[in-house]
């Protein structure tokens, strides 16, 4: 069983302004010696660069891991910041961490350089685990606040905060590349990291391509429209629509703190020891990596094994060294790249070293902060051969430990750094033959040529530091909507007067005009008038049988649209197979003419996993525990939601049992909850009428749409329209739809008319 203490349980009184979500805390456990345990913290890149930002909020907050299985340690304070461990039960490192994360993610966004594995098991402990770490967040978010979320581990988290604290900006960055939509394409819940992410108000990437690559897969995935960088979101039920803007922020280093280290006199001796440890060679290659297949570790070896081969190096001049610290042990990927590095690097010296001194010294530990600048220092050449990497930062530390102006880097195309870092030597490490060429002209570079490139790579990185990529993320989701700025779609028609006749049928004739429509409709309300008891519902008979005629013209698809379950609104209407019908709000979709598109329908979000069957049993119980307390109060249940109807309520009591359900709701942060005429839905699954319209709307490559509504569920549809689009809403209340009439009655008139316009033209 997964651990489930809640860090919000033990959190300290204050709410904070800046929280930072990420995989594992900046700490790390240390054991004493009496046998006892303490946290120490772990500063590396993106905790320096957050206690500098932290600096200037008035409380900082961090949620992440902290390191070991089961019981997390309570929140601590460390470095101005509040800590908020987050349990991980050793199943879900398995599953979450090293499974999903480590070998499914991972491999699949550096271009399958190893395959990654599908495991439905693995996906639901990401999906678990991401969800504690959202709640964890959202529980510790002052109002107003800001949340920053790190990496691919956590790809839901945006979204599942954003459904609980609509009043937060949510940041997210991807410090991994994000891979071409064709390679995305392959993973499985694809969409639902897509929408995952699309929680966030700003979306960073490491490099252009990264961004363009979501951008790309965002559109053509989900369908939805995109301006530039751009992304507009459909809102979740009467929610309206958002704007999610993706950015390229190369992260960067900490500079200052590098600097501080190369110019300290112990070091400087620890470079000039190594030097001699080593046998005094003319010259020191160095690679630092975690062992990770996508360093291009084994391509390195490779060439450097062909250098020593064929003569080009002399192993008693020239001597690497490559730190390769442990990564990630228990992933078979991982083993498998240890054997064959320790094999390569075995043989390597077997077949060249000198006695007494390594061809290559191999360090398969890692070292501190001094030891790696000491080394940084010491090399004349640092190979930087990643097959794909987000950005990599050894390269910018090299250059930031080189003060004296002398060293090589030589860098990978693949590389993100590669963008920024233009005056390094540039290489294709798949080709081995140029990087063999790409050492030998390293180590062959005259000092004045060394000088005039490391000027100019140590001017970018020192302009660039990690605290500035922090200030500019936070800045540019400062800039994001205000949150209450979008709290509600924009009314235009407030009131309850109808539409002048001549506005409504210019409306109507300019429509039918279109070559390709999509008219959609409520039921209730506005196809048939609203009754107390909902089986004995009445439809016009003309309204429907215009919908069915509409449905035979060219070019016109037709559908119904309703917060009934699907099969009760089949039962109700019986449209021929020409009509789409949409149950459940959007949650269920009935089947498709054979001439749309079904594949731009996404049905993976809509399938109902255990845990969600289980969630809306109980919220199925608990709604009926209000409406036995609540006589003429009703439960229905529908495949993927329960619905408190309150139409024949006595007395007060409809308005009771509304807000005992309201409260209620309070307490399901990844439920929907749609209070609309009358009832109030509980949806476990997360869509509205307006995704699914637009969803039908694209498979039926639709130029216009035309939508009648009478609900507050119908505002997710009108809040979407624009330009050739008709919005009409039937009867009272401020609306986003352009137009009004006032009953089924009315709906009638427009349908026949629609018929008879469109008729004509065929
Ligand atoms: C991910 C992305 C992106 C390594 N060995 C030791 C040690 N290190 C330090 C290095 C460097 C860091 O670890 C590694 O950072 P990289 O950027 O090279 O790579 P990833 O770990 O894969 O990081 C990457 C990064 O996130 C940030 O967004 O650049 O592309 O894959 O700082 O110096 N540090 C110490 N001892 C070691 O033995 N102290």
């Amino acid at each position: 069983m997964p651990p489930e203490a809640d860090p919000a349980e033990h959190a300290p009184q204050h709410q904070h302004q800046l929280v930072v979500v990420a995989n594992r805390l900046p700490v790390d456990s240390r054991t004493l010696p009496d046998g006892g345990n303490e946290w120490v913290t772990s500063p590396g890149g993106l905790v320096t660069a957050m206690e500098s930002v932290m600096r200037n909020v008035a409380s900082g907050a961090w949620v992440g891991w902290a390191g070991s299985p089961g019981t997390p340690p309570d929140p601590f304070e460390a470095d101005g910041m509040s800590l908020y461990p987050v349990a991980l039960s050793a199943e879900e490192i398995r599953r979450y961490y090293e499974g999903y994360s480590n070998a499914t993610l991972w491999p699949l966004y550096h271009d399958v350089i190893v395959d990654p594995e599908f495991h439905r098991a693995w996906w639901d402990s990401y999906l678990a685990v991401n969800r504690r770490f959202g709640r964890a967040a959202a529980a510790v978010t002052a109002p107003g606040g800001t949340i920053w979320v790190h990496d691919y581990q956590l790809q839901l988290v945006p979204r599942m905060i954003r459904d609980e604290r609509s009043d937060v900006r949510i940041g997210f960055f991807n410090h991994i590349p994000f891979p071409a939509v064709e390679l995305f394409s392959q993973l499985p819940k694809r969409n639902s990291i897509l929408r995952g992410l699309l929680g966030a108000d700003v979306v960073g990437f490491q490099r252009e391509s990264d961004a363009l690559n979501f951008v790309a897969a965002v559109r053509k995935l989900l369908g939805y429209h995109v301006d530039g960088m751009t992304i507009s979101v459909p809102g979740l039920g009467a929610a309206p629509m958002r704007e999610v803007r993706a950015q390229t922020f190369p992260i960067s280093i900490d500079t200052t703190a590098v600097s501080a280290l190369s110019e300290d006199p112990q070091i400087l001796e620890r470079a000039a020891q190594l030097r001699r440890d080593l046998g005094n060679p003319d010259k020191i290659v160095l690679g630092v990596d975690r062992l990770d297949y996508t360093k291009g570790i084994r391509h390195r070896l490779k060439a450097w094994g062909e250098l020593l081969d064929d003569g080009s190096i002399d192993p008693h001049d020239t001597v690497m060294i490559q730190v390769a610290t442990p990564s990630r042990e228990r992933v078979e990927a991982y083993k498998q790249l240890r054997d064959e590095v320790e094999l390569t690097v075995g043989r390597i010296n077997g077949e060249h070293a000198p006695i007494g001194r390594p061809a290559v010294s191999y360090q398969h530990h890692s070292f501190d902060r001094r030891d790696m600048t000491a080394m940084y220092m010491a090399a004349d050449v640092v190979l930087v051969t990643a097959l794909r990497d987000g950005m990599n930062l050894v390269a910018k530390e090299y250059v930031a430990s080189r003060p004296d102006l002398q060293g090589v880097l030589v860098l990978s195309e693949f590389a993100g750094a590669a963008d920024e870092l233009r005056a390094a030597v540039m290489v294709n490490p798949h080709d081995i033959d140029e990087l063999k060429a790409a050492i030998l002209r390293a180590l062959a570079m005259p000092p004045e040529e060394q000088e005039e490139a490391m000027r100019s790579l140590r001017h970018q990185v020192l302009e660039h530091d990690v605290q500035a990529w922090a200030r500019s993320f936070l800045d540019r989701l400062e800039e994001s909507d205000r949150p209450e700025e979008r709290a509600t779609p924009p009314a235009r028609l407030t009131g309850d007067a109808p539409s002048d006749p001549e506005e409504l049928d210019a409306a109507l004739r300019a429509f039918a005009d279109v070559p390709r429509l999509l008219i959609a409709s409520d039921f209730d309300g506005v196809l048939a008038p609203i009754v107390a008891d909902r089986d004995a519902v009445q439809p016009d008979d003309a309204s429907l049988s215009a919908l069915r005629d509409l449905s035979e013209l060219p070019g016109v698809a037709v559908a119904l649209v309703s917060g009934r379950a699907l099969a009760d609104l089949d039962a109700h209407t019986r449209m021929p197979s020409s009509v789409v019908l949409v149950g459940s709000h959007g949650a269920e979709v009935g089947a498709l003419p054979p001439w749309m598109q079904a594949e731009v329908l996404d049905k993976s979000a809509l399938v109902m996993s255990r845990e969600k069957e289980e969630l809306l049993a109980s919220i199925t119980t608990n709604l009926r525990r209000i409406a036995r307390a609540h006589p003429g109060t009703e439960v229905e249940t529908k495949p993927t939601a329960a619905v408190l109807h309150t139409r024949s309520a006595k007395g007060r009591g409809a308005i009771n049992a509304t807000e005992s359900a309201l409260e209620y709701a309070v307490t399901l942060p990844d439920v929907t909850v749609t209070p609309g005429k009358e009832v109030v839905e509980f949806a476990v699954i997360h869509t509205s009428k307006g995704v699914a319209v637009e969803a039908l709307a694209r498979a039926s490559a639709a130029d216009a749409w035309l939508y009648l509504g009478d609900d507050v569920t119908d505002e997710s549809v009108f809040a979407l329209l624009g330009g050739p689009d008709v919005g009409i809403k039937v009867g009272e209340g401020d609306t986003a739809a352009a137009l009004r009439i006032d009953g089924p009655g009315a709906v009638r008139g427009v349908l026949e008319r629609l018929l008879a316009l469109r008729g004509e033209q065929s």
